[in-house]
């Protein structure tokens, strides 16, 4: 018989859709081994209904684990001089075609080892489970050869197995031009698609992303390694108009893509595009902060659009150095004017569906049991507030209690 635990007296929001945060004043959810079986008003709870174990949450908030969709939380050293040197003036682009930038992180990776890797990755992973993180999707982009590429998957992975945490891969070969590349990006294209091949057959796949811009590569290239992604049966997404106007989106929406990412140039023909392929737009308010960019993403066209909108972390040395998805949420109302329930959407269920992942982001029977109890009586706290300790509780993963 499964493990049965009650939670009562929460106040809950589900992020069932149809009704605001999906809110219900005094909550019960009932967890059933790994899975929700049963949620509604204290007052319901079935009176034949055996826990093996019940907490009182006394009003406290309960709410689905947070979903960070989107991470490059593998990698060596950091960039702090690289942050020194644009506060001179430099750009992000300039510093990225003069050899540093991405390809400084990849000298440190492919000069860490797996142990290295791992721990630091692990101490990253666990500020973002202290802010109610249960899923993390993981990019590799810093190793840039076959050998470097699988080492970065395969430490996503065992993240996944070692700590009380989901992880989702995602291969981003195809994130900048290795220097033994130089000249050659369609070469390594090549390279890139025939480890996917290999990667994907080690099971260290669960999808592929690639940087469609001046300083990554072109829609062309990315269209043949999206090409090799179908063929191999893994979804695909996009870092996509970040820094110009690619038609980056528009390709993915052909493929059918989980998600296109960034997206500060996005052109009304794109959005439509998204919108008919059932993509979800990834906002990376990290990014445009850090980066000091001016060009909002087309936030109500989206919404007009009917685009499900997520918001995420973009953890990487480079463009946005933050392990808090609290403050990804802050800076999605106050920079990109997203409601607080839309960040909180976009932490939680539409995360999930940036991830292709139907059976987590609400708390609702039948889905899986990942929870997050918060020290506040509205979620629009956490929305509210930025910087200071964390307000997270305790989060449950997979119906297993872990203090945050
Ligand atoms: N866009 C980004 O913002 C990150 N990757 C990408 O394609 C930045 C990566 C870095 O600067 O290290
Ligand atoms: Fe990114």
């Amino acid at each position: 018989m499964n493990h049965r635990t009650l939670w009562r007296h929460a106040r809950l929001a589900t992020f069932a859709t149809g009704q605001p945060w999906g809110w219900i004043d005094d909550g019960a959810v009932l967890t059933e081994g790994a899975r929700t079986a049963w949620v509604g008003t204290d007052a319901d709870v079935p009176a034949d209904i055996r826990a093996d174990a019940e907490h009182d949450l006394g009003g406290a908030l309960l709410t689905p684990g947070l979903v960070d969709c989107h991470t490059h939380l593998v990698y060596g050293g950091e960039r702090a001089a690289e942050f020194e040197q644009r506060l001179q003036g430099a750009t992000y682009e300039q510093i990225a075609r003069a050899g540093g930038g991405i390809r400084s992180t990849v000298a440190a990776t492919r000069a860490a080892s797996d142990e290295a890797l791992f721990h630091s990755a692990a101490r990253r992973a666990r500020a973002l489970m202290g802010e109610g993180v249960t899923t993390v999707e993981i990019k590799s982009g810093y190793g840039l050869s076959a050998e470097h590429e699988a080492r970065c998957l395969a430490v996503a992975r065992r993240l996944g197995r070692e700590l009380p945490i989901t992880v989702c891969t995602t291969s981003l070969a195809a994130h900048a031009l290795p220097p033994e590349y130089a000249g050659r990006a369609d070469d390594y294209v090549d390279a890139a698609i025939g480890w996917l091949h290999d990667q994907h057959a080690r099971g260290l796949v669960d999808a592929v992303d690639g940087f469609c811009d001046t300083i990554g590569f072109t829609a062309a290239q990315v269209e043949r390694l999206f090409t090799a992604a179908r063929t191999l049966g893994l979804p695909v997404k996009l870092h996509a108009e970040q820094l110009s106007d690619q038609g980056g989106a528009a390709l993915a929406a052909r493929f059918g893509a989980l998600s296109c990412d960034h997206l500060e140039h996005l052109s009304p023909q794109s959005i439509a595009a998204m919108r008919d392929a059932g993509s979800v737009a990834v906002l990376l308010p990290g990014a445009y902060y850090f980066l000091r960019d001016t060009r909002l993403p087309p936030v109500q066209a989206l919404r007009d659009a009917g685009v499900p909108m997520a918001v995420a972390t973009d953890h990487n040395p480079g463009s946005s150095p933050t392990l808090s998805p609290l403050l990804m949420m802050n800076m999605a109302c106050t920079l990109f004017r997203l409601t607080p329930e839309e960040a909180w959407r976009g932490f939680t269920a539409n995360a999930a569906l940036a991830l292709g992942l139907k059976d987590r982001g609400r708390i609702a029977p039948g889905l899986r049991a990942d929870l997050a109890v918060w020290d506040a009586e509205h979620p629009r706290e956490m929305a509210y507030r930025f910087g200071g300790p964390s307000p997270c509780r305790r989060v449950v993963v997979g119906g297993v209690e872990r203090n945050a």
